[in-house]
Parts: structure tokens; sequence; C-alpha cells
């Protein structure tokens, strides 16, 4: 690199000082620019944090009753092992909405949906023996669907209260072995 201050028999202090001093320059404004990049990444953090949790779950979900996606294809009338436990759930097997939400349960297949008060457990509920294949269990419970194993259909639920509402499926066996029940977590 040319200097002309190298004639003068000084040396080049300021041309070769010059660069590092730029170059730290630089530096400082990178660092200021990450510093500041990073503090607004907090900001966003710390606020956006109790946001979400501030706008809480959402007012509405669906639950799949029954699965005849899965499973070895051999649906009702046709029944084998495993196609009864991959295909005789509710998925997923929870929910949280906010009071005031509604769940929609898509029912498909031999299936009827049954929902019960805040506190009631899967070990609450006693099968009536006289209403087999049907479960029956009236005590406690805030809502029975409608039955149609022809075709798929919907129900919808209203959920005012806050709780933890159990849901079963209204057919025996596949409440009591397919442990077809979840729940629905209101806020
Ligand atoms: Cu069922």
């Amino acid at each position: 690199m040319y200097c002309l201050s190298d004639y003068l028999g000084i040396t080049c202090v300021t041309e070769w000082g010059g660069e590092p001093y730029l170059a730290q320059g630089e530096i400082k404004h990178m660092r200021k620019y990450l510093v500041s990049a990073s503090i607004l990444a907090l900001v966003i953090a710390v606020f956006a944090l109790p946001l979400a949790t501030f706008a809480g779950p959402p007012d509405s979900a669906t639950m799949q009753f029954g699965r005849p996606d899965l499973g070895s294809g051999c649906n009702f009338p046709c029944v084998d092992d495993a196609s009864f436990h991959a295909i005789d759930k509710i998925a997923p097997g929870a929910v949280a909405i906010s009071a005031g939400g509604t769940v929609d349960f898509e029912v498909n297949g031999v299936h009827q949906v049954a929902i019960y008060e805040p506190g009631i457990t899967p070990k609450d509920i006693e099968p009536d023996d006289d209403a087999f294949p049907f479960v029956n269990d009236a005590e406690g419970r805030i809502f029975l669907g409608g039955f149609n194993p022809a075709m798929p259909f919907t129900d919808s639920f209203t959920f005012e209260e806050p709780g933890k509402y159990l849901v079963i499926c209204n057919i025996t066996p596949h409440f009591e072995e397919a442990q077809m029940w979840g729940w629905v977590i209101v806020k």
C-alpha cells in the first residue's frame, strides 16, 4: 500500500492504525447491534409469554370419536382385536378450551358420546347390565349424544363452567375394554 508519509520519514502509523481503528469501530457497531437485538428479543419474550398465558386456551376443539382410518380395515360388523383397540378410541385423549367454548365430537362408527360433570372419573361409571351394550349410567351425566352407526355425524357441546369433564363412549365394550374415554379441560 502506498503511503506518502513514508517519504517524509514518518511511519505510516495513522494509515495502518486507521484500519484496525475502523475495524474496531465496526466490531463496536456490531456489538451494539447484537446487544440491541438481544434486548429486543428479551422484551418480546417477556411480554409475549404473559400475553400467550392471558389469551388462554382456544374457545373450540374437535375430538374424533372413533378412528376407522386406523386398524386393519376390519370394521363393524367385522371385529378383530387390533382394529378394536385402534378404532375404538377418542383422539386426542384430552382437549383444553376456555369456559363458554364448544367441543365438536366427530362420531364415526358404533359410538355414542356421553359427558359427565366434573369430579366423575372412569371408575365412577357403572354400566347398566340391563342396557347392554350401552353403558347408560345417568348419574352425573350432562350430555348424551346421538347414535347412528350407519353414517358419520357430529355432536357438539358447549361447556359454560370451568372444570375437568369426563367424556366416554356409551358403548360398554368400548368403554370397559378399549378404554374409550377422554377429558375436556375447561379453563
Ligand atoms: Cu365407541
